[in-house]
């Protein structure tokens, strides 16, 4: 008999998070996402995981009556009812994330996908086969590797908020993740430090927090510690394309590509300014910002803005990754994926999506390594060698501890509703007093 979807239920969950910088602001010292949990009627349990929110949370919670009682067999049908039901084309401005706003973010972020990621987890273990060999052409990869996701951090000790500190002294990175970073040998003791847990051979810096000079010192630290790591820095576009075009120039031997450099400026596309950039300096470009749907990327494409597509399956769904995958691969560009902080389902799903993705692929972006130790599932994915296995199960490959994800919910109900939704200025407000966000001035130049 075919698995029929017995109930969906949502959680908001909540967990805290490090005091990182980016052009948005500042992280809050709580992050939410949304965990969507189905049970089918042979007794199996899927889930999903996805951004947080209450508009995210009302999205899935309206999918409900849609999803139970549906054949999980059939779950291309039943993502493709709720792509309709979904209202987002009605209100996504059309600019998506090309300036990191990130009010604009939860236009981007396609709720449908966290079901169809809970649906494949169901579909999976009733198949007995790793959700990897649903995708695409199948497992493509046994093992994925991720690389060090490195954040100018600043001094929690300048405000009243309760962030965490002294939390996990176990190790050298369960330190100084939580300690201020904001110099280029901070940020290479950061890196030494998640290497030393990690194992990561990659490292990206998330940029637009100083002046870009300085930010770029950082990666030649940086380059100088790792001679043989890849790095790159995402500034989300803050840098001029004359300030991005001259800084490339000088450090090309410290970069091996740039994410979204430059992005939009006098009357000029983000997917323009990107591929000004390229021509001047050869460099590969990868975006999460400039090409986060089909009709941008057919732009992106012709304007040959990038190289590699950062295709978060939050924004594309786990096929659409995949359809982005294969087309990337063959026109000889390349796959990747963006990510925003996250638990452990998000970890355990971009290792199904990148075993099936072909090619040779980027080492994939997470958050995880600021969240670590506060997993919702008993068999989370351990990054070893900076890789992650293809785990041997079906499905996800993972098992909900429900123990751990009630205690999350209820962490939500307790915080503050202002953070529900992601708000960074809040917390940089501490640091600059009526602080705003200004897509082209780096958070802490102002
Ligand atoms: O978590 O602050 C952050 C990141 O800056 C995130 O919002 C970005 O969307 O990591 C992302 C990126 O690569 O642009
Ligand atoms: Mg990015």
């Amino acid at each position: 008999m075919q698995p029929i979807v017995k109930s969906m239920t949502v959680y908001p969950v909540a967990g805290y998070d490090s005091m990182t910088l980016t052009l948005s602001g500042c992280h809050a010292p709580y992050f939410t996402r949304n965990i969507v949990v189905l049970t089918d009627s042979l007794g199996h349990t899927g889930i999903g995981e996805i951004h947080g929110g209450e508009y995210t949370k009302q999205q899935l919670e309206s999918y409900i009556p849609e999803v139970v009682g549906r054949s999980v067999a059939d779950y291309r049908q039943v993502v493709n009812d709720l792509r309709k039901l979904n209202a987002r084309a009605k209100t996504n401005t059309g600019e998506g994330i090309q300036s990191l706003d990130i009010s604009q973010l939860k236009f981007v972020v396609q709720s449908e996908t966290a079901v169809e990621c809970a649906l494949m987890d169901l579909l999976g273990q009733f198949l007995d086969l790793p959700v990897a060999a649903l995708l695409g052409d199948g497992i493509q990869r046994q093992s994925v590797e991720f690389l060090g996701y490195l954040f100018y951090i600043e001094d929690t000790k300048k405000t009243d908020l309760p962030y965490l500190l002294n939390d996990d002294n176990s190790d050298a990175w369960g330190q100084v993740r939580r300690l201020p970073a904001l110099t280029p040998e901070a940020i290479v003791k950061e890196a030494q430090a998640a290497q030393a847990r990690y194992g990561f051979h990659n490292f990206k810096l998330k940029g637009g927090v100083l002046k870009p000079e300085i930010e770029m010192q950082t990666v030649v630290a940086l380059h100088q510690v790792f001679p043989d790591a890849h790095i790159n820095i995402d500034p989300n576009g803050a840098w001029s394309r004359d300030e991005a075009i001259a800084l490339v120039n000088a450090n090309k031997d410290a970069i091996t590509y740039m994410e979204d450099p430059c992005g939009p400026e006098n009357g000029y596309s983000g997917r323009e300014t990107l591929s000004e950039f390229k021509q001047a300096t050869h460099v590969p470009v990868a975006t999460n910002m400039i090409a986060t749907d089909w009709r941008q990327f057919q732009h992106a494409a012709a304007l040959k803005s990038v190289d590699i597509v950062l295709a978060d399956p939050h924004f594309w769904g786990l096929n659409g990754s995949i359809r982005m995958a294969q087309l990337l691969n063959d026109w000889g560009m390349t796959w990747g994926s963006h990510s925003n902080n996250h638990f452990d389902i998000t970890l355990a799903t971009y290792v199904q999506v990148a075993a099936a993705a072909p090619g040779n692929i980027t080492p994939v972006d997470t958050h995880y390594i600021w969240q670590d130790g506060q997993g919702l599932l008993d068999d989370g994915p351990k990054i070893r060698n900076g890789q992650v296995p293809l785990p041997d199960k079906p499905g996800l490959g993972v098992t909900l501890n429900m123990d751990r994800l009630l205690a999350a919910n209820r962490l939500y109900q307790q915080i503050d509703p202002r953070y529900y939704d992601r708000d960074d200025a809040r917390s940089m407000q501490y640091l600059i007093p009526n602080w705003q966000y200004n897509a082209k001035k780096p958070a802490l130049v102002r």
